[in-house]
C-alpha cells in the first residue's frame, strides 16, 4: 500500500499537556521503518497545523475549544480525502481523539463507512451530556450528530451509519453516555465481553458489524484500549484493559480485513505520561501488526 502519515498534534480536545507530542514519538519510535519494513511505502506529510491552548481562548459553551476543534477536523477531513483520491492510505498520529471526527469524516466522504473503535472509554457525550468538556469525550456522538453536533456539517458523518459503528474494550461509561448507548443502534464490546469470549472473537465480530453493508471502513484506534501496565503514556487510563498479546490479536484481526480499511489512526499517545517512549513503541508495533505484519 502507499501509506500516507498525517500528524495532529491535537490536545485541545483533553485536559492534560502532552498527547499533542504523540506523533514526534509515533515517528521516533520508527513507524515509517516498520511499516516500510512490511513492504509498504511510506510518505509522511508531516503535521497539521494546531492551535496550542496557551494561545487559544475557548470560545465558551458545553465543550472546551470547540470552534478551534472543528477548524482542525475540517483540515484533517481534507487531508484525508486527498490521500483518498490520489489511492493512498490515510494513517493518522494523534493528538487527542477528538481528530477522529475529521479522520472518519474523511472516510465517509468517499462513501458509506463502518467504524471499530478500540477504547476504553465510549466517547459517546455532547456538550449536553459531558462531565469534563473535553472534546476527546464525544467524537462519536459528534460523527452520528447527535445532541448539539446534529446540524453541525463539520462533526456529523451523514455516511456512517449507527448500526455500523462498533465499540471494543469499553471499560468507563458516564452516566448520561451509558443511558445514550443503550438507547443507540452502537454495538458496544465491553471488557467483560473479551473475557468471556475472547478478544479474537470479539474483534472478528465487531468488524464484520461495521463491514456489514458499508463500502469501507475506519479503524480507531485508542491507545487507551489497552492495559495501562502496557501502555502507561496515555491521558485517561482506566486499569482493566487488554493485554499485550489481546492487542495484536485485535491488530491481526484488522489485518485480515485490510482491503476493507480505508482509513485508521493512532490516538492518545502522550510522551509526558510515558515511561521512554514504550506507549509509542507500542503504537508503532500494533500499527505494523495491522498492517499485515506477521511473525511467519
Ligand atoms: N468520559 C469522560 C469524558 O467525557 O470526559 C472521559 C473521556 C476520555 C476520552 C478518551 C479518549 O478516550
Ligand atoms: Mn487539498
Ligand atoms: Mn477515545
Ligand atoms: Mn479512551
Amino acid at each position: 500500500m502507499n501509506v500516507r502519515l498525517i500528524g495532529v498534534p491535537m490536545d485541545l480536545g483533553a485536559d492534560r499537556r502532552g498527547v499533542d507530542m504523540g506523533p514526534s514519538a509515533i515517528r521516533y519510535a520508527g513507524l515509517a521503518d516498520e511499516l516500510a519494513a512490511v513492504g509498504h511505502d511510506v510518505r509522511d506529510d508531516g503535521d497539521l497545523a494546531v492551535p496550542t491552548p496557551e494561545t487559544t481562548a475557548d470560545s465558551g459553551g458545553g465543550a472546551k475549544y470547540l470552534a478551534e476543534t472543528a477548524e482542525v477536523c475540517r483540515d484533517l477531513r481534507a487531508a484525508v480525502t486527498d490521500a483518498l483520491d490520489d489511492g493512498a492510505f490515510p494513517l493518522v498520529l494523534g493528538g487527542d481523539h477528538s481528530i477522529a471526527v475529521g479522520t472518519a469524516g474523511g472516510a465517509a466522504a468517499t462513501g458509506s463507512t463502518g467504524v471499530v473503535w478500540f477504547d476504553a472509554h465510549g466517547d459517546f457525550n455532547t456538550p449536553e451530556t459531558t462531565p469534563s468538556g473535553n472534546v476527546h469525550g464525544m467524537p462519536v456522538a459528534a460523527l452520528l450528530g447527535r445532541g448539539e453536533f446534529a446540524d453541525a456539517a463539520w462533526a456529523r458523518a451523514s455516511n456512517i451509519d449507527p448500526e455500523n459503528v462498533a465499540l471494543v474494550g469499553i471499560r468507563s461509561l458516564d452516566d448520561a453516555e451509558r443511558a445514550a448507548l443503550a438507547d443507540s443502534e452502537v454495538t458496544v464490546y465491553t471488557m467483560s465481553d473479551i473475557d468471556e469470549r475472547g478478544l479474537t472473537d470479539v474483534a472478528d465480530e465487531a468488524l464484520a458489524v461495521a463491514a456489514d453493508g458499508t463500502d469501507g471502513l475506519h479503524v480507531s484506534l485508542d491507545m487507551d484500549f489497552l492495559d495501562p501496565d502496557e501502555a502507561p503514556g496515555v491521558g485517561t487510563p482506566v486499569r482493566g484493559g487488554v493485554t499485550y498479546r489481546e492487542a495484536h490479536a485485535a491488530m491481526e484481526a484488522v489485518a485480515d480485513r485490510i482491503d476493507d480499511v480505508r482509513t485508521m489512526e493512532v490516538v492518545e499517545v502522550n510522551p509526558i505520561l510515558d515511561s521512554h517512549n514504550r506507549t509509542a513503541e507500542l503504537a508503532v508495533e500494533l500499527l505494523a501488526s495491522a498492517l499485515g505484519k506477521r511473525i511467519l
